[in-house]
């Protein structure tokens, strides 16, 4: 039934699409990495003012503002989807026919998702280890940012999560393209439904800062309000940085910093809920680690180099081998670059970049991909698994 549902979410997409193209292109067309660098240097610049105003507005720091209201049940002339307690497959099929065709999901639900999808998270370390069971395999992917039809071709592609099926997204959901509630609704409830079967971890897009700029604080306030977005804004601050794949491969958005001898006993120390790691003044080495987790990118270079992005680090072969070997891993696994072919394996293979976009912002002509993890034998394999679908 699920397959029929994406099914026929495709064929009404298609008959509408062509009437979207332009617009959709004209409104991402002016999005790229400097305005990233941009908002990084913009935060820099203000200093104390801005991160004050930042810190303000974290759902971890004193809050200065009201809770988010208490939301009514959806009114009877609501069109979209209505959603069971507890939350089942069968809502998720409800929402991607109702996404599809364009219907919105009413804030008491969408609201309910977040805030159930925030419990849970909170309870989770900052390195999450995932066990594959024998036989089964565990799919990664890069970067969605807001496109929901290459979120749709994953699942059309590799089936649902299930216990011989798992799923783990590397971070960038939203921002950029424009579909991040609807991407955030299906796999927080997917989470919900199936906590050991899909995980998430954080991305540098997963942020406020990022959001006001990159589109999806508007997005947000269109179809809901400021209340949704503070709801949503702190579910992100639970999510998780890091995952780890059988004692073996290592999993997080952006990669490496100049701190050497990092231990995984390091990482899993880390306090994910101290705002000031995310927004703190001075550089301290905690910092410099988490920033590169969401930042860094690799290099065909030795050490050390600085960033284009005016966050974390570029990283070369060297100090990609001295980590895994530090930690007896074998892999390293990473998103948040737009790769041509989808991904791309770098030094020495011991590295893979994932991106899970197609047609990325609309204006580039890359595939999206993922990497399917296969636990046989007591042995990982992974194969590498490459689309193109227009949103
Ligand atoms: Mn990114």
């Amino acid at each position: 039934m699920q397959a029929t549902v994406i099914q026929s979410a495709f064929r009404g997409h298609q008959a509408r699409k062509k009437f979207t193209d332009r617009a959709f292109e004209v409104a991402w067309q002016e999005l790229d990495v400097d305005d990233e660098r941009q908002t990084m240097y913009k935060d820099a610049a203000c200093g104390d003012v801005q991160r004050q105003l930042n810190d303000a507005r974290s759902p971890f720091a004193k809050r200065t503002r009201s809770s988010p209201r208490h939301r009514g049940p959806a009114p009877s002339d609501y069109d979209g989807p209505h959603l069971s307690s507890p939350l089942c497959m069968d809502d998720i099929s409800r929402l991607i026919q109702a996404f599809s065709d364009g219907k919105r999901l009413h804030a008491s639900y969408a609201s309910r998702i977040v805030n159930s999808f925030e419990s849970l998270c909170r309870t989770l370390p900052t390195v999450v280890d995932i066990h594959i069971p024998e036989d089964g395999r565990l799919i990664v992917c890069g970067d969605i940012h807001g496109q929901f039809f290459d979120l749709l071709t994953i699942f059309r592609l590799n089936g649902f999560p299930s216990e011989t099926n798992y799923f783990l997204f590397n971070g960038d959901f939203v921002d950029r393209g424009p579909n991040g509630v609807e991407v955030l609704m299906i796999l927080y409830a997917l989470k919900i439904i199936y906590p050991r079967y899909i995980y998430l971890n954080r991305g540098n897009h997963e942020e406020r800062r990022m959001n006001e700029r990159f589109g999806f604080e508007r997005e947000v306030l269109r179809k809901y309000d400021t209340d949704m977005l503070d709801v949503i804004e702190s579910s992100f601050n639970a999510l998780p940085l890091v995952h780890v794949i059988e004692n073996r491969i290592i999993v997080m958005h952006g990669g490496l910093s100049a701190e050497r001898d990092v231990s995984l006993a390091e990482l899993r120390a880390i306090d994910r809920f101290d705002m000031q790691l995310f927004y703190g003044r001075e550089r301290t080495r905690q910092q410099n680690i988490i920033e590169a987790l969401l930042w860094s990118d690799p290099r065909n270079i030795e050490g050390i180099s600085e960033s284009h992005r005016g966050a974390g680090v570029e990283f070369g072969a060297d100090i990609t081998a001295e980590f895994l070997k530090y930690n007896n891993l074998e892999l390293l696994i990473r998103s948040h670059e737009m790769i041509e072919d989808g991904y791309v394996r770098l030094h020495k293979d011991k590295l893979v970049t994932v991106f899970s976009a197609s047609y990325y912002c609309g204006k580039n002509h890359n595939f999206g991909a993922f990497v399917s993890v296969v636990h046989n034998a007591g042995r990982l394999s992974q194969t590498y698994h490459t689309y193109k679908v227009c949103n």
